[in-house]
């Protein structure tokens, strides 16, 4: 079974900067002109924009708050070195990962505070929801809290599951899985809207990240 980064399915990186609205109109703008060259479907609208592109290709959302972790995350699916990741992601990125016959497609979009009011215009069509959180730093769970629920309780990623990845294990005074888990309030959301799955990883370090093969795992038996 092969896996790797499709390369032609990475569409575009985008980092945005002063004028997030305006430009993030540019970058669909991009999107779609890219997305036309590879045979993306054509519908007008910017909500449909999001929309997968064939019967073997789930959408994966990684959402949370900037500093979490979600680029280098990223990094280490798609191989390359998390150590390159320096800028904060200001807009969106999309990267493409063949797992067997199922493409993954990473939908990171920037979790800067200015972000999160796009958020809702990327949840369309999502076939796993990941949520990135730094466990080292307990004093954003609160604000990681209120990103999470306020997303979460879109009608579209109704009994889409969620993934929480409790990042930055290997930082001194982390807080576990099961402490970010309840910390962001995730062990009394409904089941039956949400099956909730939760994975303790680390990252940064080139060459030893861990729980990178579990979300792997998981996420392919999510996405089958
Ligand atoms: N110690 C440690 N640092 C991490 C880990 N993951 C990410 N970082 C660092 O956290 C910072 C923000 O990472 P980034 O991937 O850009 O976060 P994003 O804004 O969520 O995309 C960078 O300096 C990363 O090197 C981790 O697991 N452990
Ligand atoms: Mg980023």
């Amino acid at each position: 079974m092969s896996s790797g980064v499709n390369s032609s399915c990475i569409k575009t990186a985008l980092l945005i900067g002063a004028g997030v609205a305006t430009t993030t109109g540019i970058g669909y703008m991009l999107y779609r002109y890219l997305g036309s060259k590879q045979g993306a479907d054509t519908d007008e609208g910017f909500v449909d924009e999001t929309k997968t592109e064939s019967q073997n290709e789930r959408k994966v959302l990684v959402l949370g708050l900037d500093n979490s972790g979600k680029s280098t995350l990223l990094a280490n699916i798609s191989k390359n070195d998390p150590t390159s990741v320096t800028q904060p992601t200001q807009g969106f990125k999309v990267i493409c990962y063949q797992t067997g016959k199922i493409k993954l497609s990473f939908w990171e979009i920037g979790g800067a505070k200015s972000m999160r009011q796009y958020w809702n215009n990327f949840v369309q069509d999502t076939s796993v929801f990941v949520f990135v959180v730094d466990s080292s730093d307990a004093s954003r769970f609160s604000e990681a809290f209120s990103a999470l629920h306020e997303i979460s309780g879109d009608d579209r990623l109704k009994k889409v599951p969620i993934v929480l990845v409790a990042n930055k294990q290997d930082v001194s005074g982390a807080k576990t899985a099961q402490e970010v888990m309840h910390a962001l309030g995730l062990d009394n959301l409904s089941r039956l809207e949400h099956p909730v799955h939760v994975l303790p990883t680390s990252v940064a370090t080139k060459g030893s990240p861990s729980g990178i093969d579990e979300l792997e795992k998981l996420l392919k038996r999510l996405c089958s």
